[in-house]
């Protein structure tokens, strides 16, 4: 893509109205672009990272034998009655009448929904467990919509809902969601840590937060610092392999301030090792029963010929909130340097060829290496453009492609300047670059 003709509206300082580094870098580099209050569109740098996001979050649900399902945005009203959730949802529920007055809303969330589609299908033990996933926009009129896409009203989630007869097969399936949430966000280049959570207006009593660390996340968190060193490379999809998992983490205490309780924190973790510090909440997870089955009369047949209603369980991913999640772990705002991780990089490099008036070849030589690297599947942005050194550097650290190659005058010989963002330049040949990217895409 050649920036000339790209569709990415920089602007030349911060914008005023951004408070936090990932808003100010989405607004400077055109990533999105406010609609109304807490409500975006989005721009073709940001949606390119936010479908890379997407992608990752599907193929990881896809994995653990989640089947995905498209739920509408708009729901009736009757089925959030029958919960009991119409009247307890308050203020942040967008409700909307249509023609015929019938009362709708946009859905906040789909316990309701999901489980109206699975009772009119499904009657047998026999077809359980089911996990079902839907990608889809979802509306809370929140109090204090801030932050940018960090906290909006309108804004993308990925939620799964499980359904089994009994508690333990039903923690299983949590367990499930627990592993595929930590190689989720893996993939996507975050530490996210689990942390035992309230569940809101979600109900139950199991529940966990997927927390990043940020000095500008909205949770608050009491850790042991040991739990960052744990890793799941060897977890199976099985139960007691998963269990196993799950009290690894849960050996170490580690909460939400609404969770927090002093006396049990200076008892389970040494001085040294507590942390006491701020994240941003990517996902969560909840184990709540048969709270909506009983509600809204679901249940199935079990082997012996009685019936008993599901156990369910929901969990949620903030994609579009990720977007934002990774920039504030990523971006060096000081620098102006923000490096996305490869596997969700808007372009995999960028070639930035020094232009002048009356010489052309080195906008030439870069669209011959564009050619090279189209065919080896790695996507570049070509800046076109006539600015001097500085300025082009300056543009492309913003955008964030996690290489760069110079096309200067010293790159005459099959050397080429490669670098990434901010970094020590490396002579390197064409093939080498690209056998660089294709490894460290191989390995996502
Ligand atoms: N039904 C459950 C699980 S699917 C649920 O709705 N959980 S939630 O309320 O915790 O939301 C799931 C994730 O969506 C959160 O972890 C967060 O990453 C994201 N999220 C929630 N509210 C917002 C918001 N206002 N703006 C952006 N992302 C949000």
């Amino acid at each position: 893509m050649l920036l000339s003709k790209s569709f990415i509206p920089i602007l030349k300082n911060n914008p005023s109205e951004a408070k936090i580094k990932s808003h100010q870098l989405m607004l400077r580099v055109g990533m999105i672009k406010q609609a109304s209050a807490g409500i975006y569109s989005w721009l073709p740098l940001g949606f390119k990272v936010m479908k890379k996001i997407e992608k990752i979050v599907r193929e990881e649900q896809d994995k653990i034998g989640a089947q995905e399902i498209l739920m509408p945005t708009i729901q009736s009203s009757e089925i959030w009655k029958e919960s009991g959730r119409y009247d307890d949802y308050g203020e942040e529920m967008l409700r909307i009448k249509d023609r015929q007055n019938r009362e709708m809303l946009y859905g906040p969330t789909n316990e309701e929904q999901v489980t109206e589609i699975f009772r009119s299908s499904l009657k047998s033990y026999k077809s359980l467990p089911q996990l079902l996933y839907h990608i889809q926009w979802k509306f809370r009129d929140e109090i204090r919509p801030r932050f940018g896409i960090m906290r909006g009203r309108e804004f993308y989630m990925k939620d799964a809902y499980s359904f089994d007869i009994t508690d333990e097969d039903a923690f299983f399936s949590y367990n499930k969601f627990f592993l595929s949430y930590l190689r989720t966000f893996k993939r996507l280049s975050l530490t996210a840590i689990p942390m035992a959570a309230d569940t809101g207006p979600i109900g139950g009593n199991l529940s966990h937060e997927f927390i990043i660390l940020a000095d500008t996340g909205e949770s608050k968190i009491f850790t042991d610092k040991r739990i960052f060193d744990l890793t799941n490379d060897d977890t199976e999809l099985e139960k007691s392999s998963l269990e196993q998992m799950r009290k690894r983490y849960e050996k170490f205490y580690s909460v939400t301030d609404e969770k927090f309780n002093k006396v049990e924190f200076e008892k389970m973790v040494s001085e040294e090792n507590r942390l006491i510090t701020k994240g941003i909440e990517v996902g969560h997870i909840f184990y709540f029963g048969d709270k909506y089955s009983k509600a809204m009369d679901t249940a199935v047949d079990l082997p012996g010929g009685k019936k008993d209603f599901v156990k369910m369980g929901s969990y949620g991913i903030g994609v579009s909130r990720l977007v934002g999640a990774i920039i504030e772990a990523k971006y060096d705002d000081e620098n102006e340097i923000m490096k996305w991780p490869l596997s969700v990089a808007p372009y995999d490099i960028a070639l930035i060829p020094m232009i002048n008036k009356n010489d052309n070849s080195a906008l030439e030589k870069a669209n011959k290496i564009n050619s090279e690297l189209i065919r080896n599947n790695i996507e570049a942005i070509i800046d076109d453009t006539d600015e001097n050194y500085s300025s082009k550097i300056k543009k492309m650290n913003l955008i964030g492609a996690p290489y760069q190659i110079i096309i200067g005058k010293k790159s005459d010989g099959d050397l080429l300047e490669f670098k990434e963002p901010g970094g020590e330049t490396q002579n390197l040949s064409l093939e080498k670059i690209i056998e660089i990217i294709t490894k460290q895409k191989a390995s996502n």
